[in-house]
């Protein structure tokens, strides 16, 4: 009688267990109801270590842009792809604390690798403490965070944003013919993605004494944002003398391709633009003629991120950064192409 209720109390422990690993939305392991005490503890071990997969929690920032839906599905379709693999994901809709809860669960959840795209560069010291004394190595994501918590990731895969940036600038004053008004549109606040693009910018921008920036401003790196901030500036008093709009991203650009349009200017002529990222329609943006030059940076990291977890897992040492490769694309180059993006 006793072994019994030994065994049932064991398969109710079992189950849940796994019914509560289930709830996260992790992939588990089917447990058979013929299973017996010693297995059942061995089918909760092992959904715990996640039958030697290597467990990675990611928290994505949303999706404000068709090059963060790039990223997204990058990541899911390498995870899913790949049966070593076991992605716990979590979109945080923008908000750092959504963040900060994911990367709690998943310290909770003991997963191997917490991967991070950072909303913006602080505000994670606790949190990154957190994982750290719970061993559990993390990886950022595409964004930054403040360089004084450096020893609390790993390694960090993704892009030059100041080179970006850098790029962007020598573009801009080759549509310009070296003089001119321009606009900048910036990402998000205290993104690191926007500090650096500004920064490489700006910087670059300033060996051309004839190009002035008349008026920079947040868009968020959404579209209907930067077509709303770009709308405000062209009926403002800088507005008038525009010849050139620098967007931190395609997304923001697009946007304000829309605003001058609907003005009754011709974007890619009368107002020049240049924007980074490298989505889809800004190739066919560049096209039509109504964008001038795209800096790409590359959101498909799913295969590095999780080559880097199982490195990790594996006991390798990581890069403390694991570069993109990126290009610029201009006029016939962008047309060119068109046809093999992937994003
Ligand atoms: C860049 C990434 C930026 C993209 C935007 O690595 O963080 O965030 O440039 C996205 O499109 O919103």
């Amino acid at each position: 009688m006793v072994q019994r209720k030994r065994v049932m109390g064991a398969l109710v422990t079992a189950t849940v267990f796994m019914s509560l690993v289930a709830g996260c939305g992790a992939k588990t392991t089917e447990t058979t109801s013929a299973t017996t005490a010693p297995q059942a503890t061995k089918a909760a071990e092992a959904a715990k270590a996640g039958d030697g997969k290597v467990v990675v929690g990611f928290s994505q920032i949303g999706a404000e842009s068709g090059w963060r839906g790039a990223e997204t599905q990058s990541i899911q379709d390498t995870a899913k792809a790949d049966p070593t693999i076991d992605l716990k994901f979590s979109d945080a809709q923008q908000k750092q604390e959504n963040q900060i809860k994911a990367i709690r669960s998943f310290i909770a959840q003991k997963v191997d690798v917490i991967a991070m795209a950072p909303v913006v560069e602080t505000g994670w010291e606790a949190v990154l403490k957190e994982a750290k004394d719970a061993k559990i190595p993390v990886i950022l994501v595409d964004r930054g965070i403040d360089k004084k918590n450096e020893d609390l990731y790993t390694s960090f895969i993704g892009s030059d944003f100041i080179v970006e940036g850098q790029n962007a600038a020598k573009a801009m004053a080759e549509h310009l013919g070296d003089k001119g008004n321009i606009v900048e549109l910036e990402g998000t606040v205290g993104a690191s993605a926007a500090t650096d693009r500004k920064k490489g910018f700006d910087d670059e921008i300033k060996k051309h004494p004839n190009i002035k920036i008349v008026k920079s401003q947040s868009g968020d790196f959404n579209r209907a944002t930067g077509k709303q901030v770009m709308e405000a500036i062209l009926k403002s008093p800088e507005g008038k003398d525009i010849q050139g709009v620098y967007a931190h991203n395609d997304d923001m650009a697009l946007g304000a391709i829309q605003a001058i349009e609907e003005a009754g200017k011709k974007p890619g002529s009368d107002v020049k633009i240049v924007s980074i990222d490298g989505i889809k329609e800004a190739f066919e943006a560049v096209k039509a003629g109504k964008l001038n030059t795209v800096v790409e940076c590359n959101p498909l990291l799913g295969p590095q991120l999780f080559q880097a977890a199982k490195d990790l897992k594996a006991g390798k040492q990581l890069p403390k950064w694991i570069k993109s490769n990126e290009d610029v694309f201009t006029g016939q180059k962008a047309i060119d192409a068109l046809p093999n993006r992937k994003y």
